[in-house]
């Protein structure tokens, strides 16, 4: 049964751009209510453990190396089918492959600086929301 929350981070190539502003509009006016968000870095570790499950893939030192190379921010966001409604309001990894109108079609410049972060399950939301928020974090 779908869970009503997913994770998200705004990734550092859309923090250093200045986009944090209009991509959190971006979410709240696709329905999304913030309950727990964090503004933040992760050390190359923190962003290994955090991308363990790719750690077999071809791009997975790139993929550290960029995610600890600048701040992010963090958040838990809530709104029924959460997880693959906020897969669309993002749109494919890839942007060259993400529809008009999505965020990272609007604000991502390619595979790896793709601008945002959305769980892919809601086992996964559940995992990355407690990676980085304890309970008395979320609202
Ligand atoms: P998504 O974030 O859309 O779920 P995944 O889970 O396949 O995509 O990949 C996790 C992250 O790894 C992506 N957000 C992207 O930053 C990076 N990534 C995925 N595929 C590639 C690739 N071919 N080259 C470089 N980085 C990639």
């Amino acid at each position: 049964m779908a869970t009503n929350r997913t994770f998200t981070m705004i990734k550092p190539d859309a923090v250093a751009n200045g986009h944090v502003g209009a991509i959190l509009d971006d979410m709240i006016k696709g329905g999304f209510k913030i309950v727990a968000m964090k503004y933040t870095k992760l050390s190359p570790e923190m962003a290994g453990k955090f991308y363990a499950v790719h750690k077999e893939r071809g791009f997975f030192g790139e993929l550290v190396e960029f995610m600890s190379s600048g701040p992010i921010v963090a958040a838990i966001l809530e709104k029924d089918n959460a997880v693959e409604d906020f897969r669309k309001l993002i749109g494919a990894t890839d942007p060259a492959k993400a529809e008009p109108g999505t965020i990272r079609n609007k604000y991502a410049k390619s595979i790896d600086a793709n601008a945002v972060h959305g769980s892919d399950s809601d086992e996964n939301a559940a995992i990355e929301g407690s990676f980085y928020f304890t309970a008395f974090e979320q609202f």
